[in-house]
């Protein structure tokens, strides 16, 4: 580190290279029977660099939406057991997935029933036999532009985190995935303390730079599999697959030290905060809500304890 750089600064210079960090490799489900033209498919988008995953069964649907999260679909039109419209069609009715881009991927040349496709639900139909070069362009156009809206729904500006709805909408994603399969996880409520101090004594910029500090520590210090949002103000809400109260109360409190010794920048000199925290874990509370709640009152234990601490 250069000696006159100060703290701050290098923690906003990290933040910022936490955003610009390369995004993950778009992920295509192929909806397919056909097992060769399924093969034909994902080689042709991994020859582009794109990751694939093809089903050909119905039923595998839903399930490969969850554990496999892609950022489009391809679907086939015609198949035994599976009407590719129909899924459409359902998958539109499932909130999660009311944006998703499905483009239809169909030796279907009837343009009545193209347009019927494509208003129940798709958002572009391309013909079979497909051209390699364009079938790539459409994909990652499609998976840049919903990658882009995405963003700017769900992220907070300040620090890059899970905005409010995306973080309670995950949150209940994550309830949901353990009550089908048996995981367990923790929530933990996250409050800086005194904050309105902070503000008061140096200015609004030197409290974003706080919370941009603690959100850089949270991503640093946490998994890539763990949930951080920015819930409100100078409130983070955090969520730990895999792991029971007990655990969370370790971590979080290990970050509770870190983040009480990082020095935060302002015109004269440095400052330090605190926050105090909350934990609640799965299946302990089995509801997005009841775990916020708990966690919330966690929170306001630690507050009444005397701050700068991590309560379950
Ligand atoms: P406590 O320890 O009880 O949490 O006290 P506190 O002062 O942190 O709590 P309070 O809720 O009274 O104050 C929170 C302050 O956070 C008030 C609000 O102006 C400030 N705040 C909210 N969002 C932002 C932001 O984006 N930037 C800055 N700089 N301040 C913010
Ligand atoms: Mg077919
Ligand atoms: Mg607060
Ligand atoms: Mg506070
Ligand atoms: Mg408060």
């Amino acid at each position: 580190l250069p000696a006159d750089e100060q703290p701050s600064m290098v923690i906003n210079r990290l933040l910022d290279l936490l955003h610009t960090e390369e995004q993950d490799k778009y992920r295509v489900l192929v909806v397919e029977d056909s097992r060769v033209a399924a093969l034909v498919i994902c080689r042709t988008l991994g020859e582009h660099g794109i990751d694939s995953l093809a089903i050909g069964d119905p039923g595998e649907l839903l399930d490969a939406l969850r554990t496999y999260r892609p950022d489009l679909i391809l679907m086939d039109m015609h198949m035994p057991r599976f009407n590719g419209v129909e899924a459409t069609r359902v998958l539109r009715q499932i909130p999660a997935y009311h944006t998703l881009p499905i483009v239809y991927l169909s030796g279907e040349s009837n343009i009545g029933m193209q347009v019927e496709a494509l208003r129940l639900g798709g958002d572009q139909f391309l013909i079979k036999p497909f051209n390699p070069v364009l079938l790539a362009a459409v994909v990652k156009t499609k998976i840049a532009r919903f990658r882009d809206l995405q963003r700017s729904t769900c992220i907070d500006g300040l620090t890059g985190l899970f905005n409010h709805a995306a973080a309670k909408a995950r949150l209940k994603a994550m309830a949901d995935d353990a009550a089908a399969d048996g995981g367990r996880f923790a929530v933990a409520m996250i409050d800086i303390d005194n904050f309105k101090a902070v503000n008061d004594t140096y200015g609004h910029p030197v409290g974003d730079l706080v919370i941009r500090g603690l959100a850089w520590l949270l991503k640093a210090r946490l998994r890539e599999s763990d949930l951080i949002g920015r819930y409100g103000g100078e409130e983070f809400l955090i969520a730990l697959p895999g792991t029971d109260a007990a655990l969370a109360q370790t971590v979080l409190d290990r970050i509770r030290a870190d983040f009480a010794a990082l020095p935060h920048a302002h015109p004269g000199g440095t400052l330090y905060a605190t926050f105090s925290a909350g934990v609640a874990a799965y299946p302990e509370l089995d509801t997005a809500a009841a775990l916020t709640e708990a966690a919330d009152n966690a929170l306001l234990e630690a507050k009444r304890g005397g701050r700068n601490r991590v309560e379950t």
